[in-house]
């Protein structure tokens, strides 16, 4: 199966990921975490990523799209993969159909993670990790708000869009997804 997980800071992609990831028997990959990692290579890239990062904002589409490029063709990634965060531009969108088209593939569906603002700053104090200060949070919002849910109304035109509800305990919503994507238990 392939997925890619979009959603708000905080709404509990990674958390799902990790589950449905190993439920499926499939590789997971968090664009956020290969960036956390990438920031402190030293390259100009790690820099750049870096200065994004403590910034709050999103990293360019191309480095984004280069790292995703060269993990896709690993030997892991034959079998089907779960993108976590990823896209979360419509440009990462459209180059990503492009790149699987050349495959001769194409996602399977995209999940939309969904809670209220209130239920997602609570989260993402209580995490505290390295960008998680209120300002930081602040841009990561609004971001998504302008950059990243235009990604859901792409997969949705396409018809392959499922929307979870992301309120509530990782336990129910795992619930939610597994039947949403209609998997047996
Ligand atoms: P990510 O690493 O994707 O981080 P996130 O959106 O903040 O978190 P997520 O939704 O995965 O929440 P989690 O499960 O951890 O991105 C970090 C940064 O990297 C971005 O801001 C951006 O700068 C950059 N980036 C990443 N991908 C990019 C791309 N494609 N293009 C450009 N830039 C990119 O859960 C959050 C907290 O809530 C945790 O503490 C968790 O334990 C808790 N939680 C989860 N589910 C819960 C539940 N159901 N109930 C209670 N608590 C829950």
């Amino acid at each position: 199966m392939r997925i890619a997980f979009i959603g708000p800071p905080g709404a509990g992609k990674g958390t799902q990921a990790e589950r449905l990831s190993d439920r499926l028997g499939i590789t997971s990959l968090s664009t956020g975490e290969v960036l956390r990692e990438a920031q402190h290579s030293g390259t100009p890239a790690g820099r750049e990523i870096a200065a994004r990062l403590a910034a709050g904002q999103l990293v360019s589409d191309d480095l984004v799209l280069r790292i995703v490029a060269d993990r896709l063709a690993e030997a892991d990634c034959q079998h089907g993969y779960l993108f976590d965060g990823f896209p979360r531009t419509v440009a990462q969108a459209e180059e990503l159909a492009g790149l699987l088209e050349d495959q001769g593939s194409s996602l399977d569906a995209a999940v939309l993670f969904e809670a209220a603002e209130e239920v997602l700053l609570e989260r993402l104090a209580s995490r505290g990790r390295e960008d998680d200060t209120v300002e930081q949070i602040r841009q990561r919002l609004a971001d998504y708000a302008q950059i990243t849910r235009p990604v859901a109304a792409y997969y949705a035109d396409r018809g392959m869009l499922l929307r979870i509800d992301a309120a509530g305990e990782p336990d129910v919503v795992y619930r939610r997804l597994i039947e949403g994507l209609k998997l047996e238990d």
